[in-house]
């Protein structure tokens, strides 16, 4: 199927008003209302430490040339988007406190395969990271990009539990075209609700006014969506991320895995992340 065309006026219509389940169970029920049934009570408030410790639990999976090389699985996935270089594998090694889980790279083009990774504590796999190749770099021939673009696009409107996309996307360049497609091909996704969140990486090249501009500017192109500065090296938006990710996998009232539901189909044979 062919990409959609680029629409700005659609991404701009786009009413995906992503509200942190974090704020949303924040809000406490009035002292002198009636106690809710302890089915519907909000969850207890997850703290940074316990996002930062799950996310810390990741593991290499799997890695696939092609959709159809992709493990199904049960758990909520959250994949990893953006153009080239802009800093996806090295927000996954930052969130995850590893330095070598997903290959980040100077030379633009280092992801080239859809690698996945499993997240859980004590060995229960409850939620898949996936660190996707980026789009938009000069170097590649075109039809090896427009093969790419389309297995993006199938990626993201087939995968049947992607749970969330965290498009990253350096504040300098701001939103691209082709991050702005992207975006188009997941609008019905996003309605029907599926998570979005944009990180503005790099955010340490920037200075405080810059970094400010750059987030409304975003803030604007996807609507209202939820936006935040991110920075490997300053540390910066770490424990945000985190969370958001954290309450993606965790929405009130999923159930809770058992330990027979690991992530046993795990490879024999693990191939190289690349
Ligand atoms: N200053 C700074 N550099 C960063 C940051 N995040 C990533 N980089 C650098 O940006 C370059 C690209 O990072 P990657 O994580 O490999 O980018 P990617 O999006 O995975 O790239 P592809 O796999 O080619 O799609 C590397 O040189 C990183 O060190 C950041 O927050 N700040
Ligand atoms: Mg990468």
């Amino acid at each position: 199927m062919p990409l959609p065309l680029l629409c700005l006026n659609h991404w701009l219509h786009l009413t995906s008003p992503e509200i942190t389940s974090a704020s949303a169970s924040a809000s406490a029920p009035a002292s002198d209302a009636p106690a809710p049934p302890a089915a519907l009570l909000p969850p207890p408030a997850v703290t940074p430490v316990v996002a930062t410790g799950w996310l810390h639990t990741a593991k290499f999976l799997t890695s696939a040339p092609q959709l159809q090389h992709l493990p199904t699985h049960d758990w909520p996935e959250i994949a990893f988007v953006g153009r080239s270089n802009a800093g996806k594998s090295t927000c996954i090694n930052t969130l995850t406190q590893q330095k070598q889980l997903a290959f980040a790279s100077k030379k633009p083009g280092r992801t080239q395969h859809i690698n996945l990774f499993t997240l859980g504590k004590q060995g229960v796999t409850d939620a898949i990271l996936a660190d996707l190749p980026g789009y938009g770099y000069a170097a590649v021939p075109k039809q090896e990009k427009l093969r790419w673009q389309q297995v993006m696009a199938n990626y993201l409107m087939s995968r049947e539990n992607l749970r969330g996309v965290v498009m990253l996307c350096d504040p300098r360049l701001g939103l691209t075209e082709l991050d702005e497609i992207l975006l188009d091909v997941i609008r019905q996704r996003i309605a029907d609700g599926l998570k979005l969140l944009v990180l503005m990486t790099k955010a340490d090249k920037l200075t405080r006014s810059e970094a400010a501009k750059a987030l409304s500017i975003a803030k604007l192109q996807t609507a209202g969506g939820q936006v935040q500065l991110f920075s490997a090296p300053k540390r910066i938006g770490i424990d945000e991320a985190s969370l958001v990710l954290w309450h993606w996998a965790h929405p009130p009232g999923a159930p809770t895995q058992t330990p027979s539901q690991t992530a046993s189909q795990a490879p024999a044979e693990t191939p190289t992340p690349t």
